[in-house]
């Protein structure tokens, strides 16, 4: 074999020069070893051992020598590529043994805690004193019965003695569902009290009947200390033969003793709803001050604001005409109904001062409740 031919001047490529890369080698050595996590190492790896890192480019330089300088030149690169691929492998390596063990750290879960001590959540007091009202009315024999909140204003209004047109139906800030074709008073409401239920158990149930009817009422009344426009009423319903208002009052009492304390006296005052003749507005002897508040020199009382009664429910005899339209013949048959608010009930019974607070959903109002059931 001949010695390599000294005369020949081949073509010079610094960049693979040995001393070239070297320096390549030693740059890319340096940076795996300053990787100090997995992202700066796959940053290092494309810098140094991708198809554009100094090396890879001197490789493709391998052509320009001529042929017998190629091995050497090749051989060199491939040195000095298996140095990088070693250096990235161990720093890997290493590199992923430090993060094992600190995502086992980190991330370790402590299965001694106390796994009952965590937040149990709790039922909405809207819903839980809404239930309780209604076990008060089942436990006297009343069944529950249930309505639409998206309602005919058939159900709504007309069968419950609201003419067209009659202000009554101004006074209940009602929100109409726009028909298909964009019309205004498409015949369908959100139901603006639970006395449509009425209509439905009257029309669908066999008499007797004794029904309670808790649910979601709304009105455009703006949000405010006392008032929502998403609300909630429980109505109730008893049709029989020989009901009178000492019928209606005794109801009224029973729910008023079972909420709010034994021994309450109940005040029913002349008002005016179209579905019931007469009509009352019904309210409670102040559970708190009992009356005492509205005594001279008294203690003012927050709660009824020292008037001493509060009031808590609309009720009346269902109206004769209202029994016509049920199909009810009204010379055998009389009925009660009465109308509380559920949020109000709440605020009273608990205090609350800020209707806002039961729609804020903000668990910890939930939560002083606790878990009633
Ligand atoms: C009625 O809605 C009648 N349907 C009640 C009734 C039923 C009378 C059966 C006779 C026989 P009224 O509009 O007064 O009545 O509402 C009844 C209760 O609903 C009010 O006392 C109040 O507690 C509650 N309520 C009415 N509007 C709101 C509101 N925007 N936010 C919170 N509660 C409300």
């Amino acid at each position: 074999m001949s010695a390599p031919n000294k005369s020949y001047d081949p073509v010079e490529v610094a960049t693979l020069s040995p001393d070239e890369v070297q320096r390549m080698v030693d740059d890319a050595l340096a940076a795996v070893a300053a990787a100090s996590d997995l992202d700066e190492l796959k940053a290092v790896r494309l810098a140094h051992a991708g198809d554009r890192a100094p090396i890879a480019l001197a490789n493709a330089e391998i052509g320009a020598l001529p042929p017998a300088a190629r091995a050497e030149a090749g051989k060199r690169i491939g040195a000095a590529r298996a140095a990088v691929r070693t250096a990235l492998a161990q720093r890997q390596d290493e590199l992923e043994t430090e993060r094992d063990a600190r995502v086992l750290v980190e991330e370790a879960a402590d299965v001694t805690l106390p796994w009952d001590r965590l937040p149990a959540g709790a039922r909405h007091p809207v819903t839980t004193v809404a239930e309780r009202l209604t076990d008060v009315f089942v436990a006297m024999g009343y069944e529950v019965a249930e309505g639409p909140e998206v309602e005919d204003e058939w159900y709504n209004f007309d069968a419950l003695n609201f003419p067209p047109d009659h202000p009554a139906r101004e006074q209940y800030d009602t929100i109409f569902v726009a028909g298909p074709d964009g019309t205004a008073h498409s015949g369908v409401v959100l139901r603006t009290h639970t006395s449509p239920v009425q209509i439905r158990a009257m029309l669908s149930r066999p008499l007797p009947l004794y029904v309670v009817s808790p649910g979601k009422c709304f009105r455009t009344d703006t949000l405010d200390a006392t008032h929502s426009p998403v609300f909630h009423q429980i109505e109730g319903l008893a049709v029989d033969e020989g009901l009178t208002m000492a019928d209606l009052r005794g109801a009224i009492g029973a729910f008023v003793e079972a909420m709010f304390g034994a021994g309450l006296r109940t005040r029913l005052r002349p008002d005016f709803f179209p579905f019931t003749e007469p009509s009352a507005d019904v309210s409670m002897e102040c559970h708190v001050c009992r009356g005492a508040s509205t005594r001279p020199g008294a203690e003012p009382c927050r709660v009824c604001r020292s008037q001493g009664w509060i009031e808590i429910a609309g009720a009346g005899m269902v109206n004769p005409r209202v029994l016509v339209a049920c199909g009810i013949d009204p010379d055998r048959y009389s009925g009660f109904a009465f109308g509380l608010g559920i949020e109000r009930t709440l605020m009273i019974r608990h205090g609350v001062t800020d209707i806002r607070d039961t729609v804020d959903g903000d668990v910890r109002f939930s939560r002083a409740f606790g878990m009633e059931a």
